[in-house]
């Protein structure tokens, strides 16, 4: 192979060459690899050309070629504005705390990288429909509070399906938006997974996090268990970056009959995350319940006690979202969240642009262009139309939100999991199984990984034709799914009034006069990870060497990092391919400039697919100007 490269050296094919060619030419080993590379990617492109990625097998494909999106111009080498990064560098965390409360302007969030993706496309956007547009909306909207791009489902999801690296997404949006806070959702001691991790390991995450270019954490707990969310918090806080600490919501704040979920408890919960120190209280109403007059009576109460900034989130699921988002900046919200028009709505945030221009004249203007947001959401509905097999099959808002309180992130996948199981027809009977478990579960939160165990367990209610009664009938064997076992263990922590005992009982098989496990923070019972070893073994399992993030990134997933590193190892840096390449192959006499390394582009075009054999394939492509000829095996 060295030997191919000082031949096809331009140096060297043109006779500029003397004895000293190969000391004096290091790219050429630089060369080695990036030839081995392309052969990588030529590999994928083949069988992507030949048998389609199975990552969108069996769903209903887009007609091709795709339009590109429109990416409104941006002069990349022109001055970023300061923005709230910058203030936070001056100010440091508590004072841009103080900052927050003492301007008028409320702040808005862009969810669009992060929850609006995971809400309306299953989590699947690429990091190479997300960066065209960062420079332009540094740019054009600096008035921004923060784009949340990380975390949530994302880090699995980039490594699991997208074959990306979710550090390396980061960091190139980092670059991108020197001047607004970048912000991720963590989920306490589950960090970015659906388990507890040790206490080191979220330290380290956080750690890692912080450096690769988060400044604001949102960190939450499944059961809005505060003691629970301490580690997290505590690591947060040691980075100097801002801990927005979020309360879940749930319920409904008026109803009697159900005063669980009063002001008082909301109150109790802010009161305990500003004793942990946090600098900002998230109301996260993930399923979209919080209706009008409960945001604004919990901002304003929450506001009066603890006297610290409180940003809103909440999803569109019923079509009404927006109202509450109005109502809680009525009442003084400092900042909320919305997504980018065309990607906003339905289970997704609502719209950021209408909040903006329903604000405009008051007071409490965030100041952000109309035309910048517009184009910003041209650009998003092209990028959107890549997606399309990855789209819910959902019209319009459903009140029916109320009665299930499914967070938005998890309504759309619980559905294409019934329809997988074969319960689409009984979808309604599924989400009154999801409401009927929540009550027999103690009327619990639920949200990543809780809502997951409301979830399974509504799913094999209804596949096996039983009903909540059924579950605690004492003659009836029930083979619970293993999350609602760790549910019940304390696996994921406790609610402030335990679990149910009847249930537990049961759940847990427990004989007379054993009890069910006393509330007890799961990260207690997890020794910590050395960190040195898991490396050794982490590197050996994945066949390279790993950087602090790939090992944080193993410490969490480490199948996913496993695979996501053989398909490196395979296939090449598959995430430099745009996205109608990557999941529905490349089409033929497709020119395509695939940029491998800064500055270093492959040209390359499929030129033919014929059969070679019974068994195989040949795929003939043109790169950098010359013919490679892939086998492919036929599927067997
Ligand atoms: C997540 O944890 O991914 C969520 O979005 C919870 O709402
Ligand atoms: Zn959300």
């Amino acid at each position: 192979q060295f030997l191919e490269n000082v031949i096809n050296h331009p140096d060297f094919a043109a006779g500029e060459v003397t004895t000293r060619f190969i000391e004096e030419t290091p790219e050429l080993l630089e060369f080695t690899v990036r030839r081995d590379r392309a052969t990588k990617l030529l590999r994928f492109l083949a069988e992507t050309a030949v048998h389609g990625n199975p990552e969108v097998a069996g769903r209903t494909l887009p007609a091709l070629p795709l339009p590109k999106p429109v990416l409104p111009k941006v002069d990349r080498s022109s001055p970023v504005p300061d923005g709230t990064k910058q203030r936070l560098e001056k100010l440091g965390a508590k004072g841009f705390a103080q900052w927050m409360l003492d301007q008028k302007q409320v702040l808005v969030t862009d969810t669009t990288l992060r929850d609006a993706h995971q809400s309306l496309l299953a989590t699947r956007m690429r990091t190479a429909d997300m960066l065209p547009i960062v420079p332009y909306v540094a740019r054009e909207l600096p008035q921004l509070f923060s784009l949340e791009c990380w975390g949530g489902a994302t880090f699995d999801v980039a490594l699991r399906f997208l074959k990306e690296d979710p550090w390396a997404r980061l960091a190139a949006i980092r670059e991108r938006a020197p001047n607004i806070l970048l912000q991720m959702l963590l989920r306490g001691s589950n960090a970015v997974g659906y388990t507890n991790y040790a206490d080191n390991v979220v330290r380290h995450f956080v750690q890692q996090a912080a450096d690769g270019g988060i400044d604001l954490f949102r960190v939450f707990d499944s059961l809005n268990w505060v003691q629970n969310m301490r580690v997290a918090i505590d690591a947060v806080l040691a980075t100097g970056k801002l801990c927005e600490g979020a309360i879940c919501y749930t319920g409904d704040l008026f109803d009697t009959a159900r005063p669980k979920y009063n002001l008082a408890y909301y109150v109790g919960i802010a009161k305990e995350l500003k004793e942990a120190g946090v600098h900002i209280i998230g109301i996260k109403d993930m399923a979209g319940i919080c209706r009008p007059r409960a945001a604004a009576a919990l901002v304003k109460a929450i506001k009066e006690e603890t006297g610290l900034p409180v940003h809103f989130h909440t999803h569109d699921t019923s079509g009404a979202s927006a109202a509450s988002v109005l109502a809680a900046i009525e009442a003084g919200c400092d900042a909320v969240d919305g997504a980018i028009d065309s990607m906003s709505g339905l289970t997704s945030q609502p719209n950021l642009s209408a909040i903006a221009a329903a604000l405009s004249g008051t007071e409490r203007d965030p100041g952000l262009s109309q035309d910048a947001l517009h184009a910003t959401a041209m650009y998003w509905e092209g990028v959107r139309r890549f997606y399309s097999p990855f789209e819910a099959d959902i019209r319009s808002g459903t009140a029916d939100v109320y009665r299930h309180e499914m967070p938005g992130g998890q309504y759309t996948n619980l559905r294409e999991q019934a329809r997988s199981l074969g319960l689409a027809h009984r979808w309604t009977e599924v989400s009154q199984a999801y409401a009927d478990v929540n009550q027999l579960f103690g009327d619990i939160v639920k949200v990543t990984p809780s809502s997951k165990v409301v979830g399974d367990m509504a799913l094999m209610l209804v596949s096996s034709d039983m009903t909540t009664s059924d579950v605690l009938d004492p003659a009836r064997e029930v083979a619970f799914p293993a999350s609602v076992v760790s549910l019940f263990k304390g696996e994921l922590g406790f609610p402030p009034d335990g679990f149910p005992e009847a249930v537990s009982r049961k759940v847990l098989k427990l004989a007379e006069g054993d009890s069910p496990p006393a509330p007890y923070r799961p990260g207690d019972n997890m020794p910590d990870v050395d960190l040195a070893a898991a490396r050794l073994e982490a590197e050996a399992e994945c066949g390279l060497p790993l950087n602090e993030q790939q090992l944080a990134s193993y410490l969490m997933y480490p199948k996913v990092m496993r695979d996501y590193c053989a398909h490196v190892l395979e296939n090449g840096d598959t995430s430099v391919l745009p996205t109608p390449v990557f999941f529905y192959g490349p089409q033929l006499q497709q020119e395509l400039a695939l940029e491998i390394d800064p500055g270093k582009t492959l040209l390359v075009a499929l030129q033919s697919i014929a059969d070679d054999g019974e068994t195989a394939h040949k795929v003939q492509f043109e790169l950098n100007g010359q013919s490679r000829t892939v086998r492919v095996a036929a599927a067997n």
